[in-house]
């Protein structure tokens, strides 16, 4: 079943049988107090406006059988895979690895590196932990994605310049057709997020497409 998907800068054709709901690093660390990015000087509540819509959007998927994959960013407790470069970069107050009120900074099993409540995975929704900012680079997505015949994927979470964008560029070159739910992304920085956004639909849709949850969902129904 074909449905088209009213978005910039053309309609986005999905198949929900072949397409999958990403969901980049919604965690704690990056949307609560106390996490990564609050320790590198962000405003954290900006964030929180992506969460209404990522729910209304995972309801919509499940309601339709989509397949959802969560992200979430993340190192290893001894940090073999934090790259030395990531950790000692800016001037954070805690870096990577360090006690936190969230358990250590951006480390897995560590509280702070969950995802948030109202989002979190159901059985059956595999969840890719991943070192980088892009979803694809030394994670088991691609394959995960191709076993199952997906080929588009529609993206939300945060950030929108940096993991969501990472991640939307990282399928474009691997063949894979994304949708971004603009509503369903967010950032510390609104101008980013709207750069980020136009970014991937202009000249064509050079990387991609942009929609939002309420299109997604009216086109679902
Ligand atoms: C960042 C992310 N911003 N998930 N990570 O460092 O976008």
């Amino acid at each position: 079943m074909l449905i088209a998907i009213p978005a910039e800068p053309s309609d986005f054709a999905l198949d929900p049988a072949r397409a999958a709901l990403v969901i980049i690093d919604m965690q704690r660390d990056f949307l609560e107090p106390g996490g990564f990015g609050e320790t590198l000087g962000n405003d954290v509540a900006l964030l929180a406006a992506a969460i209404g819509p990522c729910r209304a959007m995972l309801d919509a998927a499940r309601a339709a059988g989509m397949l959802v994959i969560h992200t979430r960013e993340g190192h290893r407790p001894d940090l073999s895979d934090a790259p030395p470069a990531k950790v000692a970069r800016g001037a954070p107050s805690k870096r990577i690895g360090d006690p936190g009120p969230m358990g250590r900074i951006l480390v897995r099993g560590e509280p702070g590196h969950e995802i948030v409540a109202a989002l979190a995975p159901i059985a059956g929704e595999p969840v890719i932990d991943k070192p980088g900012k892009g979803a694809f680079y030394a994670t088991e997505l691609e394959p995960m994605l191709r076993h199952r015949g997906i080929e588009a994927l529609l993206v939300a979470g945060v950030t929108t310049e940096v993991c969501v964008h990472t991640t939307v560029r990282e399928a474009n070159d691997r063949g894979f057709r994304c949708a971004v739910l603009g509503d369903a992304c967010a950032s510390y920085f609104p101008a980013f997020h709207a750069a980020a956004l136009a970014m991937v639909s202009a000249q064509g849709g050079i990387f991609g497409w942009v929609t939002d949850t309420g299109r997604v969902i009216d086109a679902l129904a």
